[in-house]
């Protein structure tokens, strides 16, 4: 009798879900661009992140009219590669469409900005004028160094994870992977899902999700496991984050996990290290954002030389 769990069949069937999900249309252009951004890292010795951001959705049609969506709006992925870019890294910024993306992030709405100056004419507010063009100027060099890449799908994700994390395993300890995507723990296999738009007039038949393959495994054993990995993870029971954060870190033997809770995201996350060694970092009154001391952490923890675990020598 077989004592395997769903968890355990989840976390070695990845290799099946890439044979049922086709690569997303950018797959090989992305990739491209990702071996160019590689190369230029080796040329100049620098240290290179792949930042993960927004949600990803799950497809209910094949021709997909619905979806099951993730509520990230992309805020801890976009603000922690600012952070990142002040930190003279490279990024890939791989992140949702239409999600939050790095410095345009502080954009604000057209409305609040743009005045009517006469009939026929809008103008843009002289208040307003120089934040915009500091903005712009920031969004520009950083488009410079760093590559952006839009994921929709679970698969779309799922694929460009796989091949951009190969790709940075050349670079060793100067590779990071910073995952902070909130990605669904369930799909639909294509052969449940149906061809066409459900139709309202029928009673649509029974959902059948299964769990999604826990890629970490495959990611911190396989595909990159020069790079350092850091994932995230949410809960919304505050008992579970850190038994979870915990087992996940012992389970796929990768660096570090960040744990936080749905509501208290902005304010307060838990990083959990080797030798299990767990930092909190609060900022109760939002007096910066918290991604900044996230990422400090991050990079103190590579230049310190006391540090007491083992795990350092893979951060240069
Ligand atoms: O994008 P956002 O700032 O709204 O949310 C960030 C977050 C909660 C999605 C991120 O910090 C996180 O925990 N990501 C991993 C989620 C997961 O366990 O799948």
């Amino acid at each position: 009798m077989s004592t395997e769990t769903s968890e355990d069949q989840a976390d070695s069937h990845w290799e099946d879900f890439f044979s049922e999900v086709h690569a997303p249309d950018n797959y090989e252009e992305s990739l491209k661009k990702v071996r160019a951004l590689i190369a230029e890292a080796h040329e100049t010795s620098s240290r290179v992140v792949l930042v993960t951001s927004g949600g990803t959705t799950v497809p209910l049609e094949q021709f997909t009219v619905r979806f099951v969506d993730n509520f990230s709006s992309g805020t801890r992925g976009s603000t922690s590669a600012e952070f990142f870019f002040e930190h003279n890294y490279k990024i890939i910024f791989l992140y949702r469409q239409k999600s939050l993306q790095p410095f345009l992030r502080h954009v604000p709405n057209a409305l609040d900005v743009i005045e009517v100056d006469g009939p026929c004419k809008v103008k843009v507010k002289c208040s307003e004028m120089s934040r915009l063009h500091q903005l712009l100027v920031q969004y520009q060099s950083f488009s410079k160094t760093c590559l952006e890449i839009t994921y929709v799908t679970l698969g779309d994700y799922l694929w460009l994870l796989k091949g951009i994390s190969k790709e940075l395993n050349s670079l060793s300890s100067r590779a990071l992977l910073y995952l902070a995507a909130a990605v669904s723990d369930f799909y639909i296999p294509k052969k449940e899902m149906p061809e066409h738009k459900m139709q309202s007039d029928k009673q649509p038949a029974g959902m059948v999700f299964s769990l999604v393959p826990k890629m970490l495994r495959p990611l911190a054993s396989k595909w990159a496991p020069n790079a350092f990995i850091i994932s995230f993870k949410l809960e919304t029971d505050r008992d579970l984050l850190l038994p979870k954060a915990k087992a996940a870190l012992e389970k796929y033997k990768h660096h570090m996990v960040v744990a936080n809770l749905l509501t208290s995201r902005k304010s307060f996350v838990m990083v959990v290290e080797c030798d299990d060694i767990v930092k909190e970092i609060h900022n109760p009154d939002a007096s910066k954002e918290i991604e900044q001391m996230i990422v400090e952490h991050i990079i103190l923890l590579g230049l310190s030389t006391f540090y007491p675990c083992s795990l350092v020598p893979h951060l240069e």
